[in-house]
């Protein structure tokens, strides 16, 4: 089964060039001028278009059971969303608690994925204990089966959250082993105790999530976790940075030679904290952790994508439906599910935005949502590339068109959009997986079940193991 795509512009993380690309057995073999086109079972011409690797989401939460309700979509209808907005592989989080066993919750989330996912993605373990034989036996164990990233929470105590001491112990032992630790970085403690004022106080519509946990939270705890990484001699990646303080804690780290990374998200660059004083209960919409922050946040994280000091954009993809499990907040704050829908979105708001206008280049709009993602998180050159030797996941994309955004455009199973009515530009025309058509110009030609595990090893290529 041989395809070419002819007459195409490919664009990388570092090259930009015309040229043809074949694809053998899902695996792009040659890439080259005027290619042969005969023993070739398909030939497509992206004359006019850019031929672009397919995204990469390293934060995802699919089919998640969380704040008493479950994320609405599941490995099928999300990893289906995410194609048709141009991504191709995930890293999803196995979600353990306090005491699970965590070989157990690996085979759970393996469960969820298999025979649903419509292209191949990895696992990343949610850490929440570390203080007994058996919970560091299993880490290891998740280790030997692929996962080679970890999260761990500073927020949601009681629940995700874990202390300092285990905390520390944690990271000695993952920066003997090159595995880095993810942190989402904001101080549970100063969280909870700013909630429970605001109850009280009778304060109780969503405005008051994002006042609950200020910008500061953020910084001050992703201070915290650098430090402890530091002294750990470990490797860090904090998760859905949102805020000055955040960014600029990161940036003097990286400054000083230590191995600090971060991702931001697009709903971080894109809205500001008047979201949540919109009427109607809409703010829960853009409910969320760590919230969404006042003006001028948005500006310095552009910057620091622009500059580097950002290397990767995810999505935290966590939908709740708003007629439904947002109203479960509708009498406090505390009880809206924390959470958006943007797997989908991802790959065409950072071009709309960020491309289109000038923030960033194509070159820098490809390497933060595709190539760095995929080479930290242990994917390359499988994924996040256009090169001889990876996977034919690939994405027509035409940079001329445009359209308006919203839930008629997204295919996420759920009732709202955050971009709703905003003007998008560019389109996935096509969209492979292993040299398999998921989209054709909008229409679904996929099948549940067609992706495969991410067996990562930290530092190599992953192996891709089959249903
Ligand atoms: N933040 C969210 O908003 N939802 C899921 C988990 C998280 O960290
Ligand atoms: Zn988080
Ligand atoms: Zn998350």
């Amino acid at each position: 089964m041989a395809t070419i795509i002819t007459n195409g512009e490919i664009i990388t993380a570092s090259d930009r060039y015309h040229a043809d690309i074949r694809i053998d057995a899902g695996v792009i073999t040659t890439i080259g001028r005027d290619l042969p086109v005969t023993e070739v079972d398909t030939v497509i011409d992206a004359a006019g278009r850019w031929v672009i690797p397919g995204g990469v989401d390293v934060h995802t939460h699919l089919d998640m059971p969380f704040m008493g309700t479950m994320s609405s979509d599941d490995f099928y209808t999300g990893t289906r969303a995410a194609a048709h907005g141009g991504t191709t592989s995930i890293v999803d989080f196995a979600i353990s608690f306090r005491g699970q066993d965590y070989d157990e919750v690996l085979d759970n989330w393996m469960a969820k994925a298999r025979g649903k996912a419509v292209f191949d993605y990895g696992l990343h373990m949610a850490m929440t204990w570390y203080d007994t034989p058996d919970a560091k036996a299993g880490v290891l164990s998740c280790i030997e089966r692929g996962v080679s990233s970890f999260k761990t929470f500073m927020a949601y105590k009681g629940v995700l959250g874990v202390e300092d001491p285990e905390l520390f112990d944690f990271m000695r032992d993952m920066g003997q082993l090159n595995i880095p630790v993810s942190m989402h970085a904001e101080n549970g403690s100063i969280v909870e105790s700013m909630q429970k004022a605001f109850v009280e106080q009778g304060k109780l519509t969503p405005e008051y999530h994002g006042l609950s946990r200020p910008s500061g939270v953020e910084g001050e705890a992703t201070a915290s976790a650098i430090a402890l990484a530091r002294y750990a001699d470990c490797k860090l990646y904090i998760v859905h940075l949102t805020c000055q303080e955040a960014l600029d804690a990161v940036r003097e780290a990286r400054q000083r030679g230590q191995a600090v990374y971060a991702e931001t998200c697009p709903q971080y660059l894109m809205f500001d904290d008047e979201v949540y004083r919109r009427p109607d209960f809409e703010g829960a919409k853009w409910v969320m952790s760590p919230p969404i922050r006042p003006k001028g946040h948005q500006d310095y994280l552009w910057a620091g994508l622009a500059d580097g000091s950002l290397q990767a954009v995810a999505t935290d993809h966590c939908p709740f439906n708003f007629e439904t499990q947002k109203q479960m907040g509708r009498e406090s704050f505390t009880k809206i599910p924390n959470g958006a829908p943007g797997i989908g979105d991802r790959m065409g708001v950072m071009y709309t935005f960020g491309v289109k206008t000038g923030r960033i280049d194509v070159h820098k709009w490809i390497d933060t949502c595709c190539t760095f993602p995929a080479r930290f998180f242990d994917m390359f050159p499988r994924k996040g590339t256009i090169a001889v030797g990876s996977d034919a996941d690939i994405v027509i994309f035409d940079p001329t068109t445009a359209y308006t955004m919203g839930v008629d455009k997204s295919e996420h199973n759920c009732d709202y959009n955050a971009y709703e009515g905003m003007q998008g530009y560019g389109s996935f025309d096509m969209v492979f997986s292993r040299g398999r058509l998921l989209w054709d110009h909008g229409e679904w030609k996929g099948s549940a079940g067609m992706g495969g595990y991410l067996k990562r090893r930290a530092g190599g290529a992953p192996e891709l193991v089959e249903g």
